[in-house]
């Protein structure tokens, strides 16, 4: 029996925590908790026994950071590191049973029934001194899930993991729990949904295991690359995990918060693994700040709003596994409470719903008929791509097309490196349209979120080679109404193909809510039939509750005026119940017809949205061509190539460096920085404004002339950006400006160790340092550097970066405190002019 075969009609408890415990057992700061499964086995296994003594049923194996990235250099294999963790959690599983069994057979004991177990282990309980009431009543199986938890790095594009990279990662891990005999795969404190992507596809494609997934969350319900709740699962469930839910993260009372917006996205059972409340720091020490009381009360939410696997995260231990199994003793889970199906799409940020409002696909992203973006394709310029999504988005569209075929390009590269490029700087979602199969599974699989796909056909070949993409990568299909012989000229032709491809998609395990079918707008010029078809085919479909999508301007090919058409037929469209329109959003005609069909529809209700669009607004135009960013505008939106660009036109200007980066670099920087302390933007975004900004400082540095030269040679400063802090974009600025007052800067980098500081300044002689901290977190870092100096040397010492104010550097022990880099440079003439 399969940990499925318990899933969802029992609930299933995990244990605690093992790190917090492992620590607690002597595990020092920098050890792995994967090489004391070698070195301090019995520990571990001491562990995972006092948990299911307290009532767990499945174990997470010590597996969180048993990657090869983390285990480089501990002197293990991670199938080392993995085997031992098995053995261990068996032995923990035999330990709390007191069977005596060999390690081979407990993966057997899941199949008996949970009165079996319980009844043989509470007789061996009495005579072993181990109380009836260490076991729950109602627990069924027992089983040890693989753990998998981050592999410690960012992926590409915001950091230098490759996607590939992270599932090989993974895949070895995988591999290593199949030989331990995992019985399910636990993905789990997922704080970006690429890497629990990776991870979930290493899962399925090296093993057959059942896959529970579990992300972390901020008091928002937001991950750290900006995904919400929704988004989240959506894109686990679309990859095929088998339960999927929160882990780690603020404590239960979040959890419980957080769990009806699971329920409404997705009917799987809902795991809920939360820590013991928020980690702080008291005498020294790191503890919790929820007690085990206290946690099972929230637990009892947790478990009303939903959950059926419940366990506990960092700072829980047996006592808290033990109430909250008491607490939910004798319940089953409450079966999942979706009102109806939900058919959405995701990129990382929000999902797209097809729902109440009609969702507007921009179109033009496709090279038929354009002959700028043919060029742009042809010579792999991806900022004109981006440039045709950002402003697509800016007018209205809630998804973007992305089509790059055209002749004599290789499609598989070019679609995949527009979808790596998009998703670089927006978290819409996408719409993938290719007819090229292996383009189509390239971008699938690089994608992040649940991707609508444009498109399959009623034809045999077409959704063999389709759908089996579509399942594995979870995404919504666009189902065209032809096949084999044609386009039929009849809405009935039309709406048997539909039936077909709905009922194909079921066969490949296609829900009917993923499957989004187009009627294909066909030119009324050739058939004054054509919209009436159309039009019949979306009434029919609404009837029964299927999504459509059409690409509406074909209606009008070979007619004057198309706008006109277009904006009439889609307007008709939508009213005969069109749920969403591949169109041009900056055409301002088909966005007036959107806009006050929704007011009319009541899908604007009270017309907010058409007046807050409308009222004193200035008369919109046309777009034609893709428009210029200005520097601010292209660093806010993260176009490394623009921002380049736009600083060299404003050196052609001829605006000063400084002045460039005062009134371009820094606002936009900032601009960027509000939206990242509100919640408006996230961290993707704050990485691709940094790059921007870099792009920019590299051109001025190309352009900025040397100064007055009233350094003298041989004048050193070392600068550094403090240990823990890694913002180095105004360190750069000032040792630039140094420079070219002619000093010699050492310049350490950033995230510098105080020791470092130091050693540079002895080996150097340097009478002045200058040391950068941004976050309110590394000013503590910039007083130990500062501390460290003082006792080691008697350099003079110069502070600044956002966070510092003079009142700060005063109260730290600084010499001086510089607001901007041209104060740097008074302040190291000043220095150097009294030696
Ligand atoms: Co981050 N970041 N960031 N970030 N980031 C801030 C600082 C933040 C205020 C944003 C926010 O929340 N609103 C916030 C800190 C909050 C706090 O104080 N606690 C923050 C956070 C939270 C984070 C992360 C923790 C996010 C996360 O991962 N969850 C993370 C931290 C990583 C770490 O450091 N351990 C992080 C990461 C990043 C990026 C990597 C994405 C990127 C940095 C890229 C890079 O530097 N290579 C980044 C960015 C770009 C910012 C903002 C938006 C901009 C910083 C910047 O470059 N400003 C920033 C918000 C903001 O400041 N508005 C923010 C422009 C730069 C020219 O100004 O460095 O102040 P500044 O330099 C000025 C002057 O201060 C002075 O001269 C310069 C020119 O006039 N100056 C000196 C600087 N050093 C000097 C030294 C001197 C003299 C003058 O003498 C020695």
């Amino acid at each position: 029996m399969s940990v499925l075969d318990f899933l969802g009609k029992e609930i299933l408890y995990f244990d605690g925590a093992m790190g917090t415990r492992l620590q607690a057992a002597g595990m020092k700061p920098g050890e792995l908790p994967e090489v004391w499964n070698i070195t301090h086995g019995d520990v571990v296994a001491e562990i995972h026994a006092s948990y299911v003594k307290a009532g767990a049923n499945i174990l997470k194996s010590n597996t969180f950071g048993a990657n090869a990235l983390k285990m480089q250099g501990s002197g293990y294999t991670v199938e080392e590191a993995v085997l031992a963790a098995f053995a261990n959690a068996r032995k923990g599983f035999q330990k709390a049973n007191e069977t005596g069994q060999p390690d081979s057979v407990i993966s057997d004991s899941a199949s008996r029934s949970f009165s079996e177990i319980s009844g043989s282990l509470q007789g061996k309980a009495s005579g072993a001194g181990i109380a009836s009431s260490d076991f729950i009543k109602k627990a069924p199986g027992q089983f040890i899930a693989l753990d998998l938890g981050p592999t410690g790095k960012l992926l590409a594009p915001y950091g230098d993991l490759q996607f590939e990279e992270a599932v090989a990662l993974y895949a070895e891990t995988v591999r290593a729990g199949v030989k331990a005999k995992a019985d399910l795969i636990l993905v789990e404190t997922m704080s970006d949904t690429y890497e629990a992507k990776a991870a979930i596809l290493a899962a399925k494609e090296n093993s057959d295991l059942p896959v529970f997934v579990s992300f972390t969350f901020d008091k928002d319900g937001k991950l750290l690359n900006g995904a919400d709740v929704e988004t989240a699962v959506l894109m686990a469930e679309g990859l095929g995990a088998d339960a999927v839910g929160f882990n780690c993260g603020l404590g239960p009372d979040l959890v419980a918060r957080l769990m009806p917006r699971a329920r409404v996205v997705t009917e799987l059972p809902l795991i809920a693994n939360p820590n013991a409340g928020l980690p702080v720091e008291k005498e020294g020490k790191t503890v919790f700040t929820t007690g085990p009381e206290e946690f099972a009360e929230y637990m009892l939410d947790v478990y009303r709003e939903g959950g059926a696997v419940l366990g506990g995260c960092c700072g829980t231990d047996p006592d808290y596994i033990r109430l909250l199994a008491a607490r939910t003793q004798g319940q089953k889970p409450i079966a999942a409470q979706r009102h109806r199906a939900v058919t959405a799409v995701t990129g990382y940020g929000a999902p797209v719903y097809f729902d109440k409002m009609p969702v507007l696909i921009g179109e033009r992203i496709n090279p038929t008929g354009k002959p700028l973006l043919k060029e742009a394709l042809r010579n792999g310029d991806m900022d004109y791509i981006c440039r045709l999504g950002l402003e697509q988005l800016d007018h209205g569209a809630h998804i973007l097309d992305v089509n790059t075929g055209l002749p004599g390009l290789d499609e598989r590269e070019t679609l995949s490196k527009a979808v790596t490029h998009l998703q670089a700087i927006t978290p819409a979602p996408l719409e993938i349209d290719t007819s090229h199969y292996e383009a189509m599974e390239n971008a699938l699989r690089l994608y992040n979120g649940k991707p609508l796909l444009n498109s399959v056909n009623g034809k045999p070949e077409s959704m063999e080679q389709v759908f089996p993409l579509a399942k594995k990568y979870g995404a919504a299909v666009v189902g065209l109404c032809l096949d084999e012989t044609g386009i039929p000229d009849s809405a009935e032709g039309r709406l048997a193909i539909a039936e077909k491809i709905i009922a194909t998609a079921a066969d490949y395990g296609i829900d009917k809510k993923d499957i989004l079918i187009d009627p294909l707008a066909l030119t009324v010029s050739t058939d004054s039939r054509n919209p009436a078809i159309d039009l019949a085919v979306i009434k029919a479909l609404k009837e029964k509750g299927i999504h459509t999508v059409m690409g509406v301007s074909n209606i009008s090919f070979g007619l004057p005026n198309r706008d006109a058409v277009n904006s009439t037929f889609f307007a008709m469209s939508l009213a005969a119940g069109l749920s969403s329109a591949i169109m041009n959003p900056q055409s301002e005609r088909m966005m007036e017809a959107y806009r006050s069909f929704c007011a009319l529809s009541g899908a604007d209700e009270g017309c907010k949205e058409f007046v807050a669009r409308y009222a004193n607004a200035p008369k919109a135009k046309n777009a034609a061509a893709v428009s210029e960013y200005t520097l601010y505008d292209a660093i806010v939106k993260g176009l490394t190539e623009q921002s380049g660009a736009a600083t060299v036109k404003l050196l052609e200007e001829k605006n000063a460096p400084l002045d460039i980066i005062n009134q371009y670099i820094i606002p936009a920087l900032n601009t960027v920085g509000e939206g990242f302390g509100k919640k408006t933007l996230f961290l993707p975004q704050l990485l691709m404004a940094a790059d921007a900004a870099k792009a920019s400082f590299d051109e001025l540095k190309k352009q900025m002339q040397a100064g007055d030269g009233s350094g003298e040679p041989g004048d050193t400063i070392v600068l550094a950006v403090v240990k823990g802090d890694i913002h180095d974009i105004g360190k750069n600025i000032v040792k630039v400006l140094w420079e070219n007052y002619g000093y010699h800067v050492v310049d350490l980098g950033k995230d510098v160790p105080p020791q470092s500081v130091v050693e540079a300044v002895e080996k150097h002689h340097a009478k002045l340092v200058g040391l950068t901290a941004l976050m309110t977190t590394t000013v503590a870092s910039m007083e130990d550097t500062i501390s460290e100096l003082r006792k080691n040397t008697d350099t003079k010492i110069l502070v600044g970066g956002a966070v510092m104010t003079k009142e700060y550097a005063d109260a730290i022990g600084a010499d001086g405190y510089a607001p901007d880099a041209v104060a740097a440079v008074d302040y190291a003439n000043k220095i150097f002019k009294e030696k």
